[in-house]
């Protein structure tokens, strides 16, 4: 069904494009208001000249499954870009997203010209920035085409045919948005016989549709970093997989911010990271869900050679983006404090993070400070990214002289498997790597991935000696400022919400069970809750039972819109810590090892969902609406007529 033209397209279109289109095309819009300094980011991340990269020629299978060229400069090891930034002015973000396939002649992946459902034709949606207070009025154009009856039967098939599911046949061009971790409103308004959004994740933006949305952003919000993605119910890893994604952030006060700490997120030094898994094919275009399953594991060169299994994450050499760009130079001077605002896009991908050399100093976590500065690296843990979850974190860059130990030659082995790359910065400078790799050798899921070279850092240049690392105790103190409680809230709990992750699969092994407490999503099965009061809420998931031998335990995560949870992690120093989240990775249990959180639900009546945040598990139907209201009343549960019926007879 694809045009052999998409593949002849491949061959012709110069590298030169690729660099000038790659993350900013020209339907990209420009910051409105750019606070001082912005225009200093503007510069400094415009793409570097690259004389050499025109002469390239792209091979002619560039959107084969098979192992990218990280060492071609036509593909990746250009200078990091921040996406564009879209600031709020006057109290007021307005703006407009355009739902539409990018054009493959322009934005390419590792030379491989991509049709993929994008905002704005861009691999990744724009940055939007907020203040407190601010309403977000963001129209969602949706300029996908409408799909025929048979491309809506085989899409539906294509979910149906391997799960059993309940929702009704969606298309893949249907779409909406969810503004995740934001504590605002779930429920639209109708103003003037027109339906006005909030985070309503309930509404479809058909083909061909407009959606006004207007998020307030309560006045006491947390600052911080968010992020924006569809969430149309049966086409969200098709779309968040295909790169719709962005970052949303609420931006501090700097007067609040301790001084080391603002200087670190001032635009000069402040980076953007959505990472992302885009997985398209090899015409470059996401058309199944069927890819998004998980990958052969480990996968082997013979495991992925096996049929369907060539296009899954693993076996298909696709690589993780950051804003679109593959392994991105990031520039450093020594001594230099960078801000680092990651958001885990990907439809189902751990990244364990580590920059050679480098302790990765977190201090925010899905967009609220944790009070506390945790050190990740080789001497503890890989810093933990899971689909869905946010990291802030402060990078110091070392010393480069020649007695500190580089990683130029491991980074360049990496690159090319021999040295010099080209990829990488002329020697002179010192080169490290930050890497997707565990520290432990085998990732939290238990399953093998690649390990993956995400980015480079560059140190280079004169000393930086005005910039430091904040203290703790002003961390502390700047986490005193949010308008969540730091103590333990477990105490005030006056109830326990279940949930029950649950895959397995039909007696015959023909479909899988993707479920919440043994239902698939439904939108008429709603979980009640009531306003103001603090919960537990426990979270497990199981399989098959052993003696069916069916799927066994699998980990999942575990994601509730609207109100964040308080959660018992271990920090980096082994030390149990009170933090906030709003997506935890739920490891693999068997009905027991569960995991509790607490959550208060303040401010918000309506109706939103959790799920598991493997977009495909989600979609094919590990999810449930809930509903916050001022009074529950609990219908009881009543016997069938049928069942009265037994019962007497
Ligand atoms: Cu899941």
């Amino acid at each position: 069904m694809t045009p052999p033209k998409l593949r002849f397209v491949c061959l012709l279109v110069s590298a030169a494009a690729f660099a000038q289109n790659q993350t900013t095309p020209a339907t990209r819009q420009t910051p409105e208001v750019p606070p001082a300094g912005a225009a200093a980011l503007t510069a400094q991340d415009a793409p570097r000249p690259t004389a050499e990269t025109t002469l390239l020629k792209e091979a002619p299978d560039a959107c084969a499954y098979k192992p990218i060229d990280i060492d071609n400069p036509a593909y990746a090891g250009q200078p990091f870009q921040n996406p564009p930034m879209l600031y709020s002015k006057n109290g007021v973000l307005t703006t407009k997203l355009e739902v539409k396939f990018t054009d493959p002649s322009k934005v390419k992946i590792a030379g491989c010209g991509v049709k993929l459902r994008s905002f704005n034709g861009a691999l990744g949606g724009p940055t939007l920035r907020l203040k407190p207070g601010d309403t977000l009025r963001l129209l969602l154009d949706n300029q996908l085409p409408t799909e025929t009856p048979q491309e809506i039967a085989r899409q539906f098939q294509d979910e149906a045919g391997v799960a059993h599911i309940i929702a009704k046949p969606h298309s893949f061009n249907t779409t909406n948005m969810h503004y995740h971790g934001l504590h605002v409103s779930p429920s639209s308004k109708v103003v003037d016989g027109k339906v006005i959004a909030s985070d309503d994740v309930l509404i479809a933006v058909a083909p061909g549709e407009q959606q006004q949305y207007e998020v307030a952003i309560p006045k006491d919000h947390p600052t911080g970093t968010f992020w924006y993605h569809p969430h149309a119910h049966g086409s969200t890893a098709v779309q968040v997989g295909s790169g719709m994604a962005g970052a949303l952030i609420i931006d501090d006060d700097p007067k609040v911010l301790p001084k080391s700490l603002a200087q670190a997120s001032s635009p000069e030094h402040e980076k953007i990271m959505v990472f992302e898994s885009i997985l398209y094919n090899t015409h470059g275009e996401v058309t199944t869900i069927a890819s998004f399953f998980p990958s052969p594991n480990p996968p082997t060169p013979e495991a992925c050679a096996k049929p369907g299994e060539d296009g899954t994450w693993e076996c298909s050499h696709r690589l993780t983006t950051i804003n679109g760009q593959i392994v991105p130079i990031i520039t450093m001077r020594p001594g230099e404090v960078q801000r680092w605002r990651m958001v885990d896009g990907g439809f189902r991908e751990s990244i364990e993070l580590q920059l050679d050399n480098h302790p990765l100093h977190e201090i925010a976590l899905d967009g609220i400070y944790t009070g506390q500065i945790d050190d990740w690296g080789t001497a503890t843990r890989a810093l933990d990214l899971e689909p869905g979850y946010r990291s802030d974190v402060l990078v110091q860059a070392q010393p480069c002289t020649p007695q500190n130990p580089t990683h130029r030659e491991q980074v360049a082995a990496f690159l090319l498997k021999s040295s010099p790359a080209q990829a990488l910065p002329p020697i002179g400078g010192c080169v490290f790597g930050l890497w997707n790799r565990p520290v432990a050798g085998k990732a939290l899921r238990g399953i093998q991935q690649r390990e993956g070279l995400l980015a480079i850092v560059e140190v280079k240049g004169d000393p930086v000696t005005d910039m430091s690392l904040p203290t703790v105790a002003e961390m502390t103190a700047l986490r005193a400022t949010v308008n969540l409680p730091v103590g333990d809230i477990s105490g005030q709990a006056t109830g326990v919400q279940q949930v029950v992750y649950k895959l397995g699969q039909d007696p015959k092994g023909a479909k899988n069970y993707f479920q919440v407490n043994y239902g698939s999503y439904d939108p008429d099965n709603v979980r009640r809750l009531q306003l103001g009061k603090t919960e537990q809420w426990n979270i497990t998931t199981i399989g098959d039972p052993a003696n069916i031998n069916g799927i066994p335990p699998l980990p999942h995560v575990f994601h509730i819109h609207v109100n964040p949870f308080q959660y018992k992690r271990i920090g980096s120093g082994g030390q149990p810590e009170l933090v906030y989240k709003d997506t935890l990775f739920i490891p693999a249990g068997d009905g027991e090892n569960s995991i509790n959180v607490y959550t208060t639900y303040t401010d918000f009546t309506g109706q939103f969902v959790m799920h598991c945040h493997i977009l495909d598990h989600e979609d094919l139907g590990m999810m449930e609406v809930d509903e916050v209201v001022k009074d529950v009343i609990t219908p009881m549960k009543m016997e069938s007529a049928d069942m009265i019926q037994h019962h007497h007879h």
